[in-house]
């Protein structure tokens, strides 16, 4: 299957500027390379980004909020176009961001596509954070924290946020993996709609292998499509520095691997974003490095070179 890889050079659902130059970040990191590498074929979409893009430059107009949030929508609304067009073609798109609100885009492309197809979408969200906030509970009004809330049709998004563009998502399809921020109403909302969160606690008990097997059992039960959205800041800050929301107490890099690993060997998988990379205050592409290498490991890297076929981990009853 062929690899489309789209990029959305945005910052504007973030506080922090400067993940806008996450898409050619990864590209200098060699992104491409490792895919051609592991001999896949790859066809690369190039960056959508705002027509004005002074906006996201601009430091007074930062702080516009209905600019930023125009910008969002825009991108949203061609994310989810050319990511529909992608997934029509038969391939897989990896969405490089880019802040987190990217995904209003692309999970709209993954859910209208299956949905004409009568396919269930699942979604793994790998994050610090649960961007499970409406603008009615965001404290910090920032629209990468909304993504996952938009999708699964919560209320408190106006008129601007719909559209032909937008999807839906079934909360109960939705695990959010190495969570440790969440806001106080963003909970409160997770916990009525049934969604599951792995927070960095239970990873810490039980860990990764037994978090992972229930998650791509479900998907494999119900024949559905895993789109998993990769936030930079799941990984702890000491290895990934290059993001504007950090939290201390992430994924070791050997848990974001052996995800990335259990994901390439379940076969479920069927799109990916990577967002929320921060050139500017990443370390000599440190992240960006790291990232493209957790990308290899989803896309079949291994250490003993061809895979062993499906593995099968033990299961804990
Ligand atoms: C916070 C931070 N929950 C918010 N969210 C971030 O602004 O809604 N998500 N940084 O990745
Ligand atoms: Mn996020
Ligand atoms: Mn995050
Ligand atoms: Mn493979």
């Amino acid at each position: 299957k062929r690899i489309d890889i789209l990029g959305v050079a945005t910052a504007s659902g973030a506080s922090v500027r400067g993940c806008g130059m996450g898409p050619e970040a990864l590209r200098v990191a060699g992104l491409l390379e490792a895919l051609v590498e592991l001999e896949h074929s790859i066809a690369d979409h190039g960056d959508l980004r705002r027509v004005y893009p002074e906006i996201s430059t601009n430091p007074s107009s930062w702080r516009l909020p209905e600019q930023r949030r125009a910008d969002v929508l825009e991108l949203a609304e061609r994310t989810s176009n050319a990511g529909y067009d992608i997934l029509s073609g038969g391939h897989f798109p990896i969405f490089i961001g880019g802040d987190h609100s990217i995904a209003m885009g692309s999970l709209s492309a993954v859910s209208r596509f299956n949905a004409e197809k009568g396919k269930p979408v699942h979604v793994l969200w790998i994050d610090a954070h649960a961007d499970y906030n409406t603008p009615d509970t965001s404290p910090s009004g920032n629209l990468h924290g909304m993504p996952l809330a938009l999708l699964c049709g919560e209320p408190g998004f106006d008129d601007n946020f719909k559209g032909d563009w937008l999807g839906k998502v079934d909360p109960r399809n939705v695990t959010i993996f190495g969570a440790r921020s969440i806001d106080r109403e963003e909970r409160r909302l997770l916990q009525a709609r049934g969604v599951e969160v792995i927070d960095m606690r239970k990873i810490d008990q039980t860990g990764v292998v037994g978090l992972m097997q229930p998650i791509i059992e479900r998907v494999k039960a119900a024949d559905g499509h895993l789109h998993v959205s990769f936030d930079v800041d799941v990984v702890d800050p000491t290895l990934a520095p290059g993001g504007g929301t950090l939290v201390p107490g992430g994924l070791t890099y050997r848990e974001a691997h052996l995800i990335m690993e259990m994901l390439h060997d379940s076969g479920v998988v069927g799109s990916l974003d990577i967002v929320e990379l921060n050139p500017f205050l990443d370390h000599g592409g440190k992240s960006a490095t790291l990232l493209v290498d957790l990308v290899a490991s989803l896309f079949g890297r291994s250490v003993i070179g061809e895979e062993p076929g499906p593995v099968e981990f033990v299961t804990r009853e």
